[in-house]
């Protein structure tokens, strides 16, 4: 399928997204969004992980400020929804999917990236709201998915200070989850991906979709959910085949 605003390539069982507007900095249009939706809409039985990148020095400079009018708060709910839509897709969908990171990861595109399970940063990567700056207020997730990685309290400070933070500061903060040299963090996505790969796919899955909805969960309903789950991982043929082969391996 031909993308106007990303690249889709698809290796072995990885499929690798790129967002591919580097003159713009890969800010998210509408075109962006819409090829991202159809892209995960539209992957292949095959692919059991997604990697996802941006061409450029920068991952993402976030909502497309160019694409502005003035909208009803209606059409502006709607448009929000959206994004949540589409940015759920990428959280929910199944599959596991590793950010490759540099360079400006802000508003939009930060919230882009925090729907995303595995995020590796290098070490030219910032972190930024700046959403307070342009007048606006965050529409893609970030009072959800980045309040509760960083805490509501330094989430408001981040907006209301436009500060930036580095990617060791994200490692601390839990926005980065590995930090590697500069041009590095392709690779290393791809090598984390090809591990994540060879996972038994549903213990992939409940790893995505069993915790996060724990999270938000009472005690009691997450514990029984986690039971739930592993009733279904544990009992399945592969987890028998899988814990048999390591007890029987040949110690050397
Ligand atoms: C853009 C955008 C954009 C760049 N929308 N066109 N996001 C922001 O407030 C971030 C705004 N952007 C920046 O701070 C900087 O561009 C960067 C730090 C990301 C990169 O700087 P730099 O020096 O490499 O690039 P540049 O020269 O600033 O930009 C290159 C081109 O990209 C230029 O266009 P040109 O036609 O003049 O070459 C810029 O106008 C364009 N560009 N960023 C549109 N964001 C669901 S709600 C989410 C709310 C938000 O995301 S708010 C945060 C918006």
């Amino acid at each position: 399928m031909g993308f106007d605003n990303i690249k889709l390539t698809i290796d072995d069982n990885i499929a690798h997204l790129r967002l591919h507007r580097p003159d713009k900095r890969n800010a998210v249009n509408n075109g962006l969004l819409r090829d991202i939706e159809t892209c995960f809409d539209t992957l292949p039985e095959i692919v059991k992980v997604v990697v996802l990148s941006g061409e450029g020095p920068h991952f993402s400079a976030g909502l497309d400020l160019s694409e502005h009018q003035v909208r009803t708060p209606f059409e502006v709910l709607q448009h929000s929804q959206w994004w949540h839509r589409v940015f759920n897709k990428i959280q929910f969908g199944g599959r596991p999917v590793l950010a490759a990171l540099q360079g400006a990861v802000v508003g939009g595109g930060l919230e882009l990236a925090t729907s995303t399970h595995v995020r590796v940063a290098d070490r030219t990567t910032f972190y930024q709201l700046p959403e307070g700056q342009r007048g606006i207020f965050v529409g893609g997730g970030a009072s959800v998915r980045v309040s509760k990685i960083i805490g509501p309290d330094r989430m408001t400070e981040m907006m209301l200070t436009g500060r930036s933070y580095g990617a060791e500061d994200g490692l601390r903060l839990g926005l980065s989850h590995y930090v590697v040299d500069e041009g590095a963090a392709l690779a290393e996505a791809f090598r984390l991906a090809r591990q994540v790969a060879s996972n038994a796919p549903l213990s992939n899955w409940a790893s995505i979709n069993a915790v996060a909805n724990i999270g938000d969960m009472s005690m009691a309903n997450g514990f029984y959910t986690e039971s739930m789950a592993a009733a279904i991982a544990q009992s399945s043929d592969e987890a028998n085949r899988r814990m048999q082969e390591f007890l029987n391996r040949k110690k050397n």
